[in-house]
């Protein structure tokens, strides 16, 4: 069984998956059986009851009880068992263990956020400790997403103006990746972060210097890390390639003609600007699609960002 499980579902690595496996194998293996029952005694039938003769007249049957009531109770009796086995496994499911660690989850086209209790934010990483239940607390800034994680087996909606929550415990020191499976627009394929596991001193290290490593780095350089920690890149390039926002090769003091029509230089405050309030003013030629970056970037790591698009002449 061992086998057959690596061969058709990714590693299981939650507390649950092994159950919402079993009962995945179950009915599925129960439908295999059922397929080659039904297979074999319909050709064994129709090849026994063939047409011999001209004389051959067929039985007039209107019912038997034995065979209705044995064709019902089976059935009944399987469909029960998925039933309370699908239930009990829900219902493990949507209540989370009241000791869980809480993580607020943020889906913006077409990025991830993890805000953590100590006001740390991530994108596209999720950092979480081994062997210790993980409550996310989920909403999306915009359009509908789907929070997937294919090894714990978990997967819920993430809904503007409403919270949804899901829950599970990593088993393995490993990463796992985290998909948006909601079609959400055109960088949807590129909606992918990755969840690592710690042991509990390792994620309390990390949650203690998460972010504050960053403070005797070159800005240039940190501006660089974090135009790929915050998937700034799954829509910017910096070497000319036009992707669903302009380059930032060559905006530094450029010239930008807006929708509108007015004119205006990529100057610290225009490039400011278009971090916190990017519907504010709207290039020419793009959609008004970046998500703001109010309340995850602060002014330390905007000023760092500048100083690398200024590099990037
Ligand atoms: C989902 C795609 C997307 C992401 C992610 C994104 N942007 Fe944008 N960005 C755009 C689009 C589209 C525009 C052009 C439309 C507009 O002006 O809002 C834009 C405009 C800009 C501009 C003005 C550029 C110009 O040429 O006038 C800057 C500066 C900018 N983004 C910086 C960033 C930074 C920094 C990040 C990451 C912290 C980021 N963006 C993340 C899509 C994105
Ligand atoms: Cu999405």
């Amino acid at each position: 069984m061992n086998r057959l499980t690596e061969f058709m579902l990714p590693p299981a690595k939650s507390t649950t998956a092994e159950s919402t496996d079993a009962l995945f194998h179950f009915i599925n293996v129960t439908s295999i059986i059922l397929l080659l029952g039904i297979t074999v005694a319909i050709i064994y039938f129709s090849w026994k009851y063939r047409r011999r003769s001209d004389d051959d007249v067929t039985p007039v049957i209107a019912h038997n009880s034995k065979l209705e009531i044995t064709w019902s109770v089976i059935p009944l009796i399987l469909v029960m068992i998925v039933f309370g086995w699908g239930f009990t496994g829900y219902i493990n499911l949507i209540t989370p263990p009241d000791d869980a660690y809480e993580i607020r989850v943020v889906g913006k086209s077409w990025l991830w956020e993890f805000h953590y209790e100590t006001g740390h934010v991530s994108v596209n990483e999720l950092h979480v400790p081994v062997n210790r239940p993980v409550k996310l607390i989920m909403s999306s800034d915009d359009v509908l997403h789907s929070f997937y994680i294919p090894d714990y087996r978990v997967k819920m909606d993430v809904l503007p103006n409403r919270y949804t929550s899901l829950w599970f415990e990593a088993t393995e020191i490993s990463e796992s990746v985290i998909y948006c499976t909601e079609y959400c627009g055109t960088a949807h394929s590129n909606m992918l972060a990755t969840a690592h596991v710690h042991s509990q001193e390792d994620f309390e290290t990390w949650l203690e210097s998460a972010g504050s490593a960053d403070d005797d780095m070159d800005p240039a350089e940190l501006g660089e890390q974090l135009v790929t920690r915050n998937a700034c890149n799954t829509c910017h390039s910096s070497d000319g390639t036009r992707l669903i926002g302009p380059t930032f090769q060559g905006l530094w003091m450029a010239e930008r003609t807006m929708q509108d029509g007015e004119v205006v230089v990529a100057d610290e405050n225009y490039i400011r600007e278009s971090i916190l309030e990017p519907n504010a003013r709207i290039n020419e030629g793009y959609d008004p699609v970046m998500p703001s970056y109010a309340g995850s970037l602060n002014d330390r790591q905007i000023d760092a960002i500048i100083e690398y698009i200024k590099t990037l002449q």
